[in-house]
C-alpha cells in the first residue's frame, strides 16, 4: 500500500521551516502532498499560483513531494485522494492550542489522523508573517527561506515600494 500524508498551509511564502517538515515527512511517507490553501478572505502577498510554484521549485530534489491546492475542507481532499494522515509542525505552545482542536475535529468528522513533528530548533522561530515583516523594514532574512522564495520576496517588496 502507498502511505500518503497531507501537509497543508498558506505558505505565503514557503520558509525553511515548511521545507524541513516536507523533507522529514518525505522520509517517513511514500507520498507527501503539499497543499496550498485558497482563502479568498485572507489577503496574501503571493497568488496561489506563485505560492505553488515556489514549493515546486524548492522541493524539486524531493521526488515524492507533490503540490496541489485546496479550497474546501482538507479532510474531503484527503478522502478523495486516499490520504490517511495530516502532518503538521509544532513550534511553540500556541501552535498546539490551535492545532489540537483542528486535529480532534478532523478525526471526529473523517477519521483522518494528525501527526505532529517537533519543529527543528533551528527553524522554530520562523513564520511567513514574521519574515515578511522583518524583510519589509530591511532586515536580512536570506537564510530563512529557500532561494526561490527569498528572490520572490525581494522582488515583491521592491514592486510594492516602487
Ligand atoms: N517549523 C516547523 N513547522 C512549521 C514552521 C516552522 N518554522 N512554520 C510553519 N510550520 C508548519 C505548521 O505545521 C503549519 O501548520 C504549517 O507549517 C503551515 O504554516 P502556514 O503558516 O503556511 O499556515 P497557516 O497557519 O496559515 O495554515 C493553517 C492551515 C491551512 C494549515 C489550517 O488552517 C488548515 O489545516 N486548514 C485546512 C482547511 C480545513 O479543513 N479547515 C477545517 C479544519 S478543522
Amino acid at each position: 500500500i502507498t502511505r500518503r500524508v497531507a501537509c497543508p498551509g498558506s505558505f505565503d511564502p514557503l520558509t525553511n521551516g515548511h521545507l524541513d517538515i516536507f523533507t522529514r515527512a518525505s522520509e517517513v511517507f511514500d507520498e507527501v502532498y503539499a497543499l496550498v490553501t485558497v482563502n479568498p478572505s485572507k489577503k496574501t502577498m503571493f497568488s496561489l499560483e506563485e505560492r505553488m510554484k515556489l514549493i515546486q521549485e524548492s522541493t524539486a530534489h524531493l521526488p515524492n513531494v507533490r503540490v496541489d491546492s485546496i479550497s474546501s475542507l482538507l479532510v474531503d481532499y484527503c478522502r478523495a485522494n486516499d490520504i490517511k494522515a495530516i502532518c503538521k509542525g509544532l513550534r511553540v505552545a500556541t501552535d498546539f492550542d490551535y492545532e489540537i482542536q483542528m486535529a480532534q475535529m478532523n478525526h471526529k468528522i473523517a477519521g483522518v489522523e494528525t501527526l505532529f513533528l517537533a519543529a527543528n530548533p533551528q527553524h522554530s522561530y520562523l513564520s511567513s508573517s514574521l519574515i515578511k515583516e522583518v524583510a519589509k523594514y530591511g532586515g536580512d532574512v536570506k537564510d530563512m527561506l529557500p532561494a526561490p522564495a527569498y528572490a520572490a520576496l525581494m522582488t515583491r517588496l521592491a514592486e510594492q515600494s516602487a
